[in-house]
């Protein structure tokens, strides 16, 4: 990333010495402390950092002004010093005043969770739209701390009343240029949306159903992706691999066409500025006609990450209150690195599998299984395909646009009470038609 953004909080060098600590409270969370810190370690090894140390500390109370306890922010600068560590990472969410307090007892650079994601994704950002996605995030993120040291500074000042003090004015600069900065990218980002609005509406001339692969990070979506498409997407036993969606045609059983989608996976604790960012992506994504959520089956916070996955769609609204279960988009798991798991583990999870409708278990890396996903896929997709006559409001071209994209549409004929529509819909669509129209 480029520009002013970068100047106000210092790049994170690539081969930076560090150590990872994280604040483990009690009863919050649903991974051991070893699973988070290890993963944390993998998010800062995804931007190349050289995680010297990581451990992890029991906090009873978050302490407003360091997170941690007194003793641990010793502990903490005693690891940072015996590992000439440059660079702290502390895998939660810091407050600015956190976060400044923690550099000075420790004498380094102190990033967050949120902080660290949002390099991976400023690193790995390759489209213009990304680019911009990310950095609309990074200056949100930014603005939000500006926002709080303001305050904090006024409220220093206490009751003098003599306004525009150095500081003040900086920060209000700062704070303009921020919003300045961030209007313009919107408006970049409408643009762009735009431009891909008219590859949409190209594509709904060919009416094929679109997958979407969904999931956490590293669980193996474009390595299915390829195995499916013979595409030859990155896939690495890296997080965050994948940034920009990638769509390619597929060849699944009885149907004359589908698109397969891959696209960014998720995380937990997945910064908002960052949902918020990706959201027209995401959108665009999940407003498929079939979601495939990819699951690493021999993964030991398989559970934990699964249940992250669905915190986020519901946070895009995909699934949740609010969501009518008959209109929802249709979800199939495929359990995938079937390979990885010994055969009492394999056995059991066929079994587990076995008892679900919607559950396909699978090796994108050896193969295994792909068959039975794609049939169980093309028959979700088809599944009550039955013809429904509409009527709709002639000057309703967006409803027109939809049957174009999520069925067949056989014939239309204009008529006194509106343009009589037959069209072929699965048992989902039709659903899904009728909430929209509702
Ligand atoms: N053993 C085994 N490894 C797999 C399987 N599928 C994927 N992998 C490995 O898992 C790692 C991550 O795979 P990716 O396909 O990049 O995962 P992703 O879900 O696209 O990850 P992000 O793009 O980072 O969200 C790679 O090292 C793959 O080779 C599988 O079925 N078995
Ligand atoms: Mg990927």
């Amino acid at each position: 990333m480029s520009g002013f953004n970068r100047e106000a909080d210092e790049e994170v060098a690539r081969g930076a010495r560090a150590i990872v600590v994280s604040a483990e409270t009690q009863g919050g969370d649903r991974r051991s402390s070893e699973a988070r810190l290890e993963e944390a370690g993998g998010l800062a090894l995804a931007i190349g950092i050289d995680v010297q140390a990581s451990q992890s500390f029991r906090v009873r109370d978050r302490k407003p002004a360091t997170l941690f306890g007194s003793g641990q922010v010793e502990a903490i600068a005693a690891l940072a010093q015996d590992h000439e560590a440059e660079l702290v990472i502390v895998d939660n969410a810091l407050s600015p005043v956190q976060q400044s307090n923690l550099e000075k007892a420790t004498k380094a650079k102190v990033i967050d969770r949120t902080g660290l994601i949002l390099e991976i994704f400023g690193e790995r950002a390759a489209t213009n739209e990304g680019r911009l996605q990310v950095e609309l995030a990074h200056l949100d993120y930014q603005a939000g701390r500006l926002v709080r040291s303001w305050t904090h500074l006024e409220r220093q000042r206490g009751g003098f009343g003599f306004l525009g003090g150095p500081g003040e004015t900086q920060i209000e600069a700062d704070r303009r240029m921020i919003r300045d900065r961030m209007a313009k990218i919107r408006r970049e980002l409408e643009q762009v949306t735009r431009t891909r609005g008219l590859h949409r509406a190209r594509r709904q001339k060919a009416p094929w159903p679109i997958i979407a692969l969904v999931g956490y990070t590293n669980a193996g979506k474009s390595t299915l992706f390829n195995r499916m498409t013979g595409a030859d997407v990155m896939a690495e036993n890296l997080l965050f691999a994948t940034l920009d969606p990638t769509m390619r045609q597929v060849a699944l059983p009885g149907l004359d066409k589908a698109i397969l989608s891959d696209t960014v996976g998720f995380v937990s604790d997945l910064p908002t500025q960052l949902i918020a960012a990706f959201r027209a992506t995401l959108e665009e994504v999940l407003s498929a006609d079939l979601i495939v959520h990819v699951r690493d089956i021999a993964h030991p916070d398989t559970e934990a990450q699964r249940a992250d996955v669905l915190e986020v769609l519901e946070e895009l609204g995909v699934i949740g209150e609010g969501v009518d279960p008959a209109a929802a988009v249709p979800m199939l798991e495929a359990w995938n690195k079937l390979d990885l798991l010994d055969e009492e583990a394999a056995i059991h999870a066929h079994e587990v599998a076995s008892r679900q409708d919607n559950v396909v278990l699978v090796s994108a890396l050896t193969g295994e299984g792909i068959d039975l996903l794609q049939r169980q896929i093309s028959a979700t997709l088809t599944a009550g395909a039955d013809v429904h006559v509409l009527t709709l409001d002639p000057a309703d071209g967006a409803a027109l646009a939809w049957l174009h994209e999520h069925g067949e549409v056989l014939d239309s004929t204009l008529q006194e009470e509106g343009l009589h529509v037959e069209a072929r819909l699965s048992q989902s669509a039709y659903a899904r038609f009728r909430a929209r129209a509702a």
